[in-house]
Order: C-alpha cells, then structure tokens, then sequence
C-alpha cells in the first residue's frame, strides 16, 4: 500500500511513523509513506497557502490552488483521497479495516479554519474526523490513519491473530488482564483465571466484556446488536 500525505507541517511526522509497528512495515515494503509540503505547490515568493474567508469570518482558509496542484499531482486512478477535518465521519475501526483494503490513500490534513469548499467537491472522496475536539491541524489525524490502518495490512503484525481479539473486533471492549505475579500489594488476580478451566476463563472474559461495555460504552452494545440483527436471515427473531 501507498500513503501520500499532504500537510503544511512535514516535521510533525518525522518520530510517530519512524517507530515500533508502522517503522517495521515500511522497512518489510509493506506500506510506502511519503510526506509532501503543501507550500512546495505555490507559485510565489512568500509560498502562499491560505487566505481570509469570503464573507467575513475569523481565521484564514486554505485557497484552492495549491491544494488543487497537489492533489491532482498526487493522485492517480487507484487514490482514495481523504481529507481529515472534524466535519467528517467519526473514524472507527471500520473504517481502518476499509482503508487498509485500498492501493493508494492521499490524506489532506486540514489547516487553519478549514479549505475553500470547491477542493472537496472536486477532489475528495471521503471526509474524517478522529474525534469531536478541536487540534491544531490535521497532522495527527493524518498519523492516527496511518497508524491504524498500517497495522492491519497483512504481515504487518508479529502475530496474525493479534489484529482480531482486541477491543472493538468484536464490538466489545476488552476484558480485564493479568500477568504475574498472582498477587501483588495484597491485590489477588481473579481465581478464575488460575485454575486452568478453559471454558470457564472464557466464559468469565465475555461476561468481563460484557459488563464493561455496558458501563463505561453502551453505544458499542447498541451498535453490536445492530450489527447481529443484520447477520440474522429475515423471519428469524
Ligand atoms: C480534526 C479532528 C481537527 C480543526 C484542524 C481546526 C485545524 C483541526 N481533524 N479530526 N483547524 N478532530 N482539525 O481538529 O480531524
């Protein structure tokens, strides 16, 4: 797979992506990341990027044409571009699993107040948000992405299961973990778990899950019944 991103602050990327999971991938060829400066698309001598919002309004714009040149220099047939702003659909592990699908992703980090409008009508095929709060651009975003994405391409992870039994694979949150010692400052790890049953520990681990998500995420609940209502042929329940 290949990620092009395009930013107003290369120097943000240098560390996240040149470390742990994402730094062995690019090392085994599995993702390709390259990083471009949005001001090496302008044309004049101060590398303009941005400009005041027709109709008044705080803060500046990103102007079309560099974004324009850009994307259109970046992308070819195969690219999925994407633009990381919080007017976008919240990202999920779905979506993570979608992308790692595709050849090419362009992400667009949104600078500033935002982009003229005319970029995304013409040049955007998807718009996400990493979450309703407010960052200082979409530099972090854009490594969210990749992160998220980078780790489920085949071979990209140690271990291939790894990538399935976590929090969210199933809808649930994960249970609670231990290692040893068995007790620590007086604190016990759960019976259960030392006995050896495996049908038990298992037993214990979804209903751990279960009560979990219900306290802390009952929207994950909701969503995975959703999602079990859909996999049931019509007629039944
Ligand atoms: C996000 C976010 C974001 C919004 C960019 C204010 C600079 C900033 N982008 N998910 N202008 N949350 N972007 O906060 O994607």
């Amino acid at each position: 797979m290949k990620i092009d991103v395009l930013t107003l602050f290369p120097g943000m990327f240098a560390g996240p992506l040149d470390e742990s999971i994402v730094q062995r991938a690019r090392q085994a060829g599995l993702v390709e990341i390259r990083i471009h400066n949005l001001r090496d698309f302008t044309h004049d001598r101060h590398k303009t990027v941005d400009d005041r919002p027709f109709g008044g309004g705080p803060g500046m714009l990103l102007k079309p044409e560099p974004l324009f040149e850009a994307i259109e220099h970046l992308a070819g047939e195969d690219t999925r571009v994407i633009l990381l702003a919080p007017a976008g659909r919240t990202f999920c592990q779905a979506t993570a699993r979608h992308l790692a699908q595709e050849p090419h992703l362009l992400l667009v980090c949104a600078s500033y107040e935002g982009i003229d409008e005319r970029v995304c009508q013409a040049l955007i095929d998807d718009e996400i948000s990493i979450g309703d709060y407010v960052l200082t651009s979409g530099a972090l975003p854009a490594m969210v992405v990749i992160d998220a994405v980078t780790r489920l391409i085949p071979g990209a992870l140690g271990d291939e299961n790894s990538a399935g039994n976590e929090s969210f694979s199933e809808g649930l949150l994960e249970y609670p973990q231990y290692t040893r010692p068995a007790e620590y400052r007086g604190m016990r790890v759960p019976d259960v778990l030392l006995s050896g049953h495996h049908a038990e520990i298992e037993k214990w681990r979804r209903e751990q899950s279960r009560q979990r998500t219900l306290r802390r995420r009952p929207d994950l609940l909701d969503r995975a019944a959703d999602a079990v209502d859909l996999k049931l042929p019509t007629g039944e329940s």
